[in-house]
């Protein structure tokens, strides 16, 4: 019995990684600590150096499972496959490994929540100002569009990497083979979504710490992830969704530390001019899927940055259309 926490990693600070790692397996109900690496790199080796010294403690490199990008996706899977076919632990944890607010606290709560029948639990946390765009803009609107009836759109952090499952909905995961394909950041939309359709409890804890982590530079940094998201939302749009509702509490948020409230999550003047660099003619002609009052500033972009037409309303609009056309395999569409 017990629980195997799983950390999915590429290359992260290894001195926040190991104390997460330390964390972890200094709470009494966890058995075993999983960390599933994208490639064997300086990090690999720091983290297989540690577990040469903790018989608790296992690294493997994550499997080919899925058919789009290797990602995410297919080190979520392994570990999930890991968990399934050579444990008997009862539940699993994921945390990314960068995390700097991390503490063994989570776990406790996460299993507290558990311990009172819950079959999936989510952490969610206060964000920065500009963190978590993609869950605000992508997939909670890609919810909240497509399934407006359920509590789909309801769930709090529907992206987020931090979660325990019980046995019987880990095996629901690795039975689904679009699951199993979804080898890149689209992972976790698949959960999600695949978890509520399956009608599994949910239970969200409140983190007030919040989830301070690896920053990005420009925008350009989370283009795949973006792109990744929507198109996952994209897959599931014509698929019936079968529950309106689960058992689903959510804790009340409390408090917002200060050094969330100051944080600024990207680099907006570095973004700024990407709304202005490398328009092609394809790229111009797509914009006549979309009526003018969004086409026309667009193309002002390229003499200077606008995006203030684009408000609640019209990204709806945009989304709309974008489920429709947008091309996720093509370049310009990319763009
Ligand atoms: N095995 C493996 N393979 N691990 C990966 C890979 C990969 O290809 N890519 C990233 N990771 C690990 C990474 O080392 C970290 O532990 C975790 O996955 C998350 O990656 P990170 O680069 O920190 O992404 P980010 O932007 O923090 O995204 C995460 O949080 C988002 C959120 O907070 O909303 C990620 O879990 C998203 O799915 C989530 O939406
Ligand atoms: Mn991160």
């Amino acid at each position: 019995m017990g629980s195997l926490a799983i950390f999915p990693f590429k290359s992260e600070d290894i001195d926040v990684f190991k104390r997460n790692i330390s964390e972890a397996l200094s709470q009494p109900a966890v058995e075993a600590v999983l960390c599933v690496g994208y490639e064997q790199n300086a990090c690999y080796d720091a983290i297989a150096g540690m577990a040469e010294h903790n018989t608790a403690l296992t690294v493997i490199l994550q499997d080919r499972l899925g058919t789009k990008r290797p990602g995410k996706g297919d080190g979520m899977n392994t570990g999930l496959q890991y968990f399934l076919d050579r444990t008997d632990h009862a539940r699993v944890h994921f945390y990314d490994s960068d995390i700097k607010t991390f503490s063994r606290e989570w776990i406790t709560r996460a299993e507290h929540a558990a311990d009172n029948g819950f079959q999936v639990v989510r952490h969610y946390f206060p964000r920065a100002s500009t963190d978590a765009m993609i869950t605000w803009n992508i997939t909670k609107t890609g919810f909240a569009l497509l399934w407006p009836q359920t509590r789909l759109p309801a769930i709090e952090q529907p992206l987020g990497g931090e979660l325990l499952l019980t046995r019987e909905v880990a095996e629901a995961m690795v039975d689904d083979a679009r699951v199993l394909a979804q080898s890149d950041w689209g992972i976790d939309t698949l959960y999600t979504w695949k978890m509520f359709n399956h009608g599994f409890s949910l239970y969200e804890t409140y983190r007030e710490v919040g989830k301070i982590h690896k920053l990005y530079g420009r925008l350009t940094d989370i283009k795949s992830m973006l792109i990744e998201c929507f198109a996952a939302v994209q897959s599931l749009q014509s698929e019936p969704v079968f529950n309106s509702t689960i058992r689903h509490e959510v804790e009340q948020p409390q408090g917002v530390p200060e050094s969330v409230k100051r944080k600024t999550a990207y680099d907006i003047e570095g973004t700024l001019t990407l709304l202005m660099d490398g328009w092609t003619d394809r790229q111009q002609e797509l914009l006549d899927y979309f009526p003018e009052r969004i086409s026309l500033p667009m193309l002002e972009c390229q003499k200077r940055p606008r995006f203030g037409f684009m408000n609640e309303e019209t990204w709806f609009e945009v989304y709309h259309i974008l489920l429709q056309e947008f091309r996720a395999d093509d370049p310009d569409w990319q763009e």
